[in-house]
């Protein structure tokens, strides 16, 4: 019987040995087994690029997307099969290297995103030198503990290779032999892979990879390591660009002007204000949704409210901005050109010509100017309002700042505003007729400086009658310490700067022969969840009402991208008086149309706009961002999903929607290429008129 079960016991040893040997032998076994550092490299290379799609783009399809998956996996074992090529020892060193690269561009990113719903840009690095000034903003806003999450990569791989090289201490070395088939091996399966992500490729991915505006999409489709590539490509593009294609990009841009309606028409505000003063208010983050609004039967903006009501107001205006933010605002406002797919038009192309609103006003007669009393430097304004046409720039230097005047980045509005007066004043006195441009400062992210916007609370008081019959107030905290309750307080203070300013011009006469203009410059990148509170308080348990409320009034992706609407008013000390001048204008305008819009109230006209005279295109405006979305009075059309919103009431064929995106597809290569090869300058001469 022992026998037997010896016999037994020998032939299982010998089945395990055998099947041990084979899942030994077994190629991809042994492979696993023999390049643990390489696969953990990969691993944590690829589980990075996921988490950032998770962390910014939310929905499955885009932070699972095999596609992506697919050129992230290519990419991460292209680079790490040169490791092959290293002896064991220094092998560890490159993955390293290239682990913490590859994660640096995912937190970069995810830092980036949160700031700029965007991806980073290579070309944004000339831009650095301006951290220093937003950088706490940035860093009490932005920077958060997800962030960190990418340089578990790099440790992660650090740890195993301590643990491996304990282990594998006796083992052989490697021959030269051995390591350049591992190195082609390695290249073969990354090519293996790149075959399966062609095969999932569409023609949309090609083209929108091509035309680069859509970073959202090329990240989902792409993966973030090609994404950078192809944007580190993008960013030096400009400057061998710039030597090839002039000729082919001068003809489509006088084919496209040629082809274009004519706006050079007559309509009851052209000249109306013809010969006066300007001054121009660029209101940092002041967004539309304030205008109206109030806590506690106290207005946030009692200003506006009244230039809004006596003046005209286009309420349904949008800014067009891309990471230049505030600079951007001012290129598409002086120019009606749209910002820079690549980098910002501010910084990388200053040198250009541009046909911007001081040079059709010094044309006119005018004594044009700016002010902002931040360092002429940021965003390379000194240089830029040069090319604008400004015939002086007021900047830091020309004001006194010190620390009993600085709310947040720099002067505060008040001082700011204060200080401007006399200057404005001499200007006014030495010259037959002005026009102004002032930069405001202090509302600008991250609103933290609540203690100095004056007294304002975002709470919500009620009267309660108690059961005895007698009453008491009650306090709800509603939007205090929220970031958007913040913003209030500091709308609140950049609204009262503001009376003051205009009182002040009054006093001095200034306001007498008068256009006074406010654009908000973009959005204040306020979460979404604060406005959800705002709209669906639930007071009785401090929070939010929940979705199946009968109150609760969603406030969606769509309606928050709406929501990021600026106000644009012109108003004069008359105009309440004056039906033309005294109404809100709901259709659909940019920041692209204010050039042909004001120039025709002015007395000038600009055929190569690329904006219109809402007055003249009315209802049929279309607004396009420089991403690649656009808006018309039916309909918000989102390319990065390729999908659209359309409002109550409106009907819209896939042909509109087809046109409309070609025509936006259009309109921003024009742009792009009017500043990469200077096609405004050939037409000097003959456009300021
Ligand atoms: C800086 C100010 C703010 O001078 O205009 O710029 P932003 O951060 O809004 O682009
Ligand atoms: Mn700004």
């Amino acid at each position: 019987m022992n026998k037997v079960k010896d016999k037994f016991k020998t032939v299982i040893s010998k089945v395990k040995n055998k099947l041990n040997r084979i899942k030994k032998d077994h190629l991809i076994r042994k492979y696993f087994s023999t390049n643990k550092l390489f696969i953990i490299f990969v691993l944590t290379c690829v589980i990075n690029s996921t988490i950032l799609r998770f962390f910014c783009m939310h929905t499955l399809d885009n932070y699972l997307s095999i596609k992506a998956i697919l050129a992230d996996l290519c990419i991460v074992i292209l680079v790490g099969s040169f490791s092959y090529l290293f002896k064991p020892k220094h092998r560890f060193i490159y993955l390293l290297i290239v682990d913490i690269l590859l994660s640096a561009i995912c937190m970069i990113n995810s830092v980036y995103y949160t700031f700029y719903t965007s991806f980073a840009s290579v070309s944004m690095l000339s831009l650095t030198q301006y951290i220093g000034d937003v950088g706490d903003a940035v860093v009490e806003n932005v920077l958060q503990l997800k962030d960190l999450i990418y340089a578990l990569g790099p440790i992660i791989l650090t740890i195993f290779y301590i643990k491996l090289r304990k282990k594998d201490n006796n083992k052989k070395t490697e021959t030269k032999k051995y390591r350049k088939k591992m190195f082609f091996k390695t290249i073969a399966a990354a090519f293996l892979v790149f075959i399966l992500f062609c095969i999932n490729l569409t023609s949309k991915d090609v083209t929108r990879f091509i035309k680069q505006w859509n970073k959202e999409y090329i990240v989902t489709s792409f993966g973030i390591y090609i994404y950078q590539v192809n944007d580190l490509v993008s960013s030096v593009q400009p400057k061998i660009n710039s030597m090839f294609g002039y000729d082919k990009a001068k003809s489509e841009y006088q084919d496209y002007f040629k082809d274009r309606r004519d706006t050079n028409k007559e309509n009851e505000y052209s000249n109306i204000f013809d010969g006066k003063n300007v001054i121009v208010i660029h209101g940092e983050s002041i967004m539309t949704n304030v205008i109206g609004l109030s806590f506690n039967g106290k207005e946030v903006t009692p200003t506006l409210n009244k230039l809004v009501n006596e003046g005209l107001f286009f309420s349904n205006f949008h800014s067009q901005v891309s990471v230049g933010t505030s600079s951007d605002t001012e290129l598409t406002y002086n120019t009606s050109l749209m910002p820079t797919k690549s980098g910002t038009a501010f910084v990388s192309y200053s040198d250009r010509y541009y046909n911007a609103i001081p040079k059709f006003l010094t044309k006119k007669g005018y004594y044009t100017f700016s002010m902002h009393a931040n360092n002429a430097d940021f965003w390379n304004r000194r240089n830029m309002h040069k090319s604008l046409g400004y015939d002086k720039f007021y900047a830091k230097d020309s004001y006194t700042v010190n620390s009993d005047n600085i709310i947040g980045l720099g002067l505060s509005d008040q001082s700011f505003f204060e200080q401007s007066i006399p200057k404005i004043k001499k200007i006014s006195e030495e010259n037959e007729k002005f026009y102004g441009l002032l930069i405001t400062l202090t509302n600008h992210t991250p609103f933290s400086n609540t203690d100095k916007y004056g007294e304002y609370s975002v709470d919500m008081k009620e009267v309660k009658t108690n059961e005895d019959g007698t009453t008491e107030e009650v306090t709800y905290p509603y939007m205090e310490n929220t970031k958007l309750g913040n913003y209030f307080k500091s709308v609140y203070y950049a609204d009262k700067c503001l009376g003051e300013f205009l009182e002040q011009l009054d006093s001095e006469g200034l306001l007498d022969n008068t256009v006074f203009v406010l654009y908000g410059d973009h959005d204040a990148r306020l979460p979404r969840s604060d406005y959800e509170r705002l709209y669906n308080y639930d007071k009785e348990n401090n929070s939010i009402l929940p979705k199946e409320d009968e109150n609760y009034k969603e406030y969606d992706y769509y309606q928050y991208e709406l929501g990021r609407k600026v106000p644009f008013i012109i108003w004069t000390k008359e105009s309440k008086d004056n039906s033309l001048l005294n109404k809100e204008v709901k259709d659909v305008m940019g920041m692209y149309d204010v050039l042909p819009t004001l120039g025709n109230m002015l007395g000038f006209y600009y055929k190569n706009s690329l904006g219109h005279d809402i007055f003249d295109i009315k209802e049929n405006n279309i607004v396009v961002f420089p991403n690649g979305n656009w808006v018309t009075n039916k309909v918000y059309y989102n390319s990065q999903k390729g999908e659209y919103y359309s409002f109550e009431g409106t009907t819209i064929t896939e042909d509109e929607i087809t046109n409309n995106t070609e025509y936006t597809n259009k309109l921003l290569d024009i742009s792009y290429n009017t500043i990469l090869f200077d096609l405004e300058k050939e037409g000097e001469k003959n456009e300021i008129n």
